[in-house]
């Protein structure tokens, strides 16, 4: 079947990235032909695109990249369905232009922001970090955008704003499985909404992110817009993002409401706390077959100071 590619690429024998990029731009013409006339003018710029950006070596780390394809097969993106390729199979029915991004709550300024002037408000930069997945499994992956800082400040959060919430789109025809009975995994609440606290929002570390490995975001990573917090587990970097709202109460968020003996608000990488029904002490780098330690806050120690006097082990 055309549209279904996780699935056959992940055979392995294509590996090389232009290829694979050669093979989505024919699948985007194919499925352009499908459309009815008039609608291809509406379709959204091709994933895969490139995108200039600098990068920031003061994030550098020694770990080596995971290969573009793992990171781009192997996705949990629950608006698509529960298999780790649901994402790369199925992400061509997200549209992710044109997007609006609304951010409001406890701000002097509210706005609803187009994400082409999102993408302008400051010079991208490239930076590799590590994912850590709650599953036990990591990557390596170099990102591209700014810190949120940048775009909070803009919309200058009043003395009351202490949280900020971040919303995915909810929109059944661009997402299958929001879907309701298309999948048995009925846990999560639409809009997938995740948390920060305003000084872990602020933190220079929290990347708004559009891109990836020199390119515009790939649907099954979460375009148009998405954030990246390298400290915590990777729920918590929501993806496809529409709203961001600053908030005086701890924001409610998806995974604490399906589970909240199981995820907490704070989620930080921790080796020395287990998830209840697993260690959280090592982990898979995909790619690669041995386990490694999982590093305390994924070895961003710089944020130790957010959470001075806290007891971790309440505070999950
Ligand atoms: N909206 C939304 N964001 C999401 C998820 C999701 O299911 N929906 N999954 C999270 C999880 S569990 C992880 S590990 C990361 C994976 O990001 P990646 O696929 O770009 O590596 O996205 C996070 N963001
Ligand atoms: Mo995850």
């Amino acid at each position: 079947m055309l549209i279904k590619r996780g699935g056959d690429i992940k055979g392995g024998e294509i590996t090389d990235q232009a290829l694979y990029l050669n093979r989505r731009a024919f699948m985007a013409g194919a499925a352009a032909l499908a459309l009815a006339p008039g609608m291809a003018a509406a379709a959204p710029p091709a994933a895969g695109q490139p995108l200039a950006a600098t990068r920031n070596k003061a994030f550098d780390i020694p770990d080596a990249a995971t290969k573009f394809q793992d990171a781009t097969t192997y996705n949990n993106f629950y608006e698509f369905g529960v298999n780790k390729d649901d994402p790369s199979s199925l992400g061509g029915t997200l549209k992710p232009r044109p997007w609006k991004v609304q951010v409001d709550g406890l701000v002097h300024k509210p706005a609803t922001f187009d994400v082409d002037d999102v993408i302008r408000m400051a010079p991208l930069e490239e930076r590799v970090y590590r994912l850590r997945c709650v599953e036990g499994w990591s990557m390596v992956i170099p990102w591209i955008g700014f810190p949120l800082s940048v775009l909070l400040k803009r919309v200058d959060p009043t003395g009351s704003a202490k949280y900020v919430e971040f919303s995915t789109l909810v929109d059944p025809s661009q997402f299958p499985g929001q879907k309701k009975g298309l999948f048995s995994f009925g846990g999560l609440d639409w809009p997938y909404t995740e948390g920060l606290r305003l000084d872990e929002a602020l933190h220079p570390l929290t990347l708004l992110t559009v891109g990836m490995y020199g390119q515009v975001l790939p649907n099954q990573n979460g375009a148009p817009i998405r954030v990246v917090i390298p400290w915590k587990y990777g729920f918590k970097s929501a993806k496809s993002i529409v709203r961001i709202r600053l908030t005086a109460e701890e924001p409610k968020t998806a995974w604490n409401k399906a589970a909240p003996q199981e995820y907490g608000f704070y989620s930080n990488v921790n080796p020395k706390v287990d998830h209840p029904r697993w260690s959280q002490a090592t982990e898979r780098r995909i790619g690669e077959f041995r386990r490694r330690e999982t590093l305390m806050w994924n070895g961003y120690d710089q944020v130790a100071g957010l959470y001075a006097g806290m007891d971790l082990k309440k505070q999950y």
